[in-house]
């Protein structure tokens, strides 16, 4: 087609971009709200606010949990465009997570292996109360364990199992001065030693608030609680962490739970802690060695503030001023003034409710709250569908009687949401641009597709006086939690490091056989056990075929030299269950054994060149 051919005369566009520009005009007009989903068709016209165009970048990167699907996801905001899966607790065909040797070395701390996990609370580390771009934490309630992601090459590097407790919950990190704990509540209370004696005396049962060295990842401490912890904060002072604590009763069934009128949040004082374990002032249980201290009511380690019965999310204010503890089956959530509570450790209060300076009513259901940075808060209503934006200042004022309304406004969202997440929300960088409610019901919003619906992440515009609702996003079981880190905060590699820690292990077995990763194509046998070493370059493997022995243990390397961004290998070995992503300049390995006689065929399963097809190779197994 020659160029004159391809112009349409009138509007100057070439018949390619005419045609586009047509079809996107239509679709606009019938769709309606879309943020992100409609590219933009019309270049020159101005984007509604949140649409991020084709080849636009967003502003944020969204961490998002993914619940009890187990992994950690990377959304852009506010496109809502799902960037990247991490996984974490879960096992994950595409990139061989929990099958590579590396993966499952990293998930062998966690005491695995476990294939499921329930991934609630991811958060990233700070300095000076502000996101350090370096890790994201998260919990697995399921199977009582905590994980760190690199955020320079977003996977998972650590996970641990956290001893003496079952079921970790609300994990937070220290904001001040560095994110030198990881902090984590143990929810269920079980007996100790835990080992079939008082099984069937509740009085005998106890949990723990946990915290975790965040570089070591070794839990430093664990502290004794009355009740069960739900979700927790720490503060902008390196001083306090706080949880809400729910079954003050010690119950073992919900009648006996909903009981008493007020349960608790606890605050935990840190530097004491800190000094008692160092003073030798701990207890350990069993096998394990992480100090005890006991924070059980009256201990000075510990502040229990009552609060209204079975209160859930827990959330300390941008300025550093409060913690808010949300009150659930209460309408109201309760404002505690942290300065307050220095004065209540130095014995001037005698009060613990004398921290509280304010308890507005907000609705039906408040689970959780998020900040603006402009003195407003946000609380979702899991019972009204709501969130409820509401003025900090003067909620106190109320409190001390003077008739102001701290209502700002009620904005009607689709539906049950648990948590929200403003951007930068949970940091002195608290920016008040958007504010996302994960709600946990969809219901109508979507197409059906079956009994088992998503749920629907909303996009909500804070930066004027009024929230607008922008984007519905749906979501797979089940992200409770996400937070909103500016992408100026982010530095993550286009390609590995070949010297990169996570596969250090398979560096060294080369090395000990001899091998120089970069370029042999070589295979090292001991005994029944056999290495194969190869390289991968775009569209081919270092190998077209090996041969080992029937029951051989066969582990396979694969160093993939290609130096340009995006191009990721795989390795597939027919019928054996194994599959590994081999990202540029990374080495990935995967031990099997080769249980099938005759020739199976392996092949790179990541479309990786026009010849992506042919780049496959064949394992002769002898018998
Ligand atoms: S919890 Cu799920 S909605 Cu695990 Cu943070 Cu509140
Ligand atoms: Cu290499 Cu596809």
């Amino acid at each position: 087609m020659s160029k004159k051919d391809s112009k349409n005369d009138k509007s100057g566009l070439t018949r390619r971009q005419f045609i586009n520009a047509t079809a996107l005009a239509g679709l606009a007009g019938t769709t309606g709200l879309g943020a992100g989903l409609i590219p933009a068709a019309h270049a020159k016209t101005k984007h509604p606010k949140g649409t991020v165009g084709p080849g636009e970048l967003d502003e944020y990167y969204g961490f998002w949990s993914g619940g009890h699907s187990g992994e950690v996801r990377i959304l852009g905001v506010p496109s809502m465009r799902e960037l990247m899966r991490i996984p974490v607790f879960n096992i994950d065909s595409a990139t061989g997570w929990g099958i590579t040797n590396e993966s499952k070395e990293i998930l062998k701390g966690g005491g695995g292996p476990y294939l499921n996990g329930d991934a609630h609370h991811p958060h990233m580390s700070m300095t000076d109360g502000r996101y350090d771009g370096k890790y994201v934490f998260i919990n697995d309630k399921a199977n009582t364990r905590v994980a760190r992601i690199r955020c320079d090459i977003m996977k998972t590097d650590k996970v641990i199992s956290i001893p003496n407790v079952q079921a970790i919950h609300g994990l937070r990190v220290q904001k001040v001065p560095h994110t030198k704990y990881v902090f984590c509540n143990a929810e269920f209370r079980i007996p100790h030693p835990n080992d079939g004696r008082d099984i069937n005396d509740p009085s005998k049962y106890l949990t723990m608030f946990n915290a975790i060295d965040a570089e070591k990842m070794e839990v430093a401490w664990q502290v004794i609680v009355d009740g069960n912890l739900d979700n927790t904060d720490a503060d902008y002072k390196g001083k306090y962490a706080c949880s809400t604590c729910y079954n003050s009763e010690g119950a073992v069934d919900l009648p006996g739970t909903m009981r008493n009128e007020r349960d608790w949040a606890v605050v935990f004082n840190i530097p004491r802690i800190e000094d008692a374990v160092k003073a030798g002032k701990f207890t350990t249980l069993g096998d394990s060695k992480v100090p005890i201290v006991d924070g059980r009511h009256g201990s000075e380690y510990t502040m229990y503030i009552p609060v209204p019965k079975s209160p859930h999310g827990l959330n300390t204010s941008p300025d550093g001023k409060y913690f808010v503890a949300n009150g659930k089956l209460s309408p109201t959530v309760t404002i505690i003034d942290i300065d307050k509570i220095d004065d209540w450790f130095d014995g001037k209060l005698k009060d613990e409710r004398d921290v509280v300076v304010g308890e507005p009513e907000l609705g039906l259901g408040p689970l959780h709250t998020a900040f603006d940075g402009r003195g407003n808060a946000y609380t979702t209503l899991f019972i009204d569908s709501q969130i409820a934006k509401w003025n900090v200042a003067d909620a106190i004022k109320a409190y001390q009687g003077k008739k102001v309304n701290y209502i700002r406004q009620k904005l009607d969202v689709m539906y049950q949401p648990g948590h929200n997440h403003t951007t930068m929300g949970e940091t002195r960088d608290a920016d008040g641009k958007w504010l996302v409610s994960l709600c946990k019901f969809a219901k109508d919003r979507f197409l059906p597709v079956g009994p088992l619906h998503p749920e629907n992440d909303q996009l909500i515009d804070i930066s004027g006086d009024t929230m607008k609702l922008v984007h519905d996003g749906p979501t797979f079981a089940e992200p409770h939690d996400c937070i909103i880190v500016h992408r100026s905060k982010m530095k993550p590699l286009k390609i590995w490091k070949r010297n990169d820690p996570f596969y250090a292990k398979t560096t060294a077995m080369a090395k000990k056989d001899g091998i120089v990763l970069e370029k042999d194509n070589k295979v090292v046998r001991h005994g029944n056990k056999v290495h194969v070493y190869m390289t991968s370059i775009a569209p081919n493997f270092g190998m077209t075929d090996f041969t080992v022995k029937l029951g051989d243990e066969v582990t396979v390397v694969v160093t993939n030299l290609d130096q340009i961004e995006d191009v990721t290998h795989g390795f597939t070995m027919t019928n054996h269950g194994v599959v590994m992503e081999i990202g540029p300049q990374q080495t990935s390995s995967v031990t099997f054994i080769a249980d099938k006689p005759g020739v199976q065929w392996f092949y790179c399963q990541w479309f990786c060149h026009a010849l992506h097809m042919e780049m496959r190779g064949r394992m002769l197994v002898e018998v």
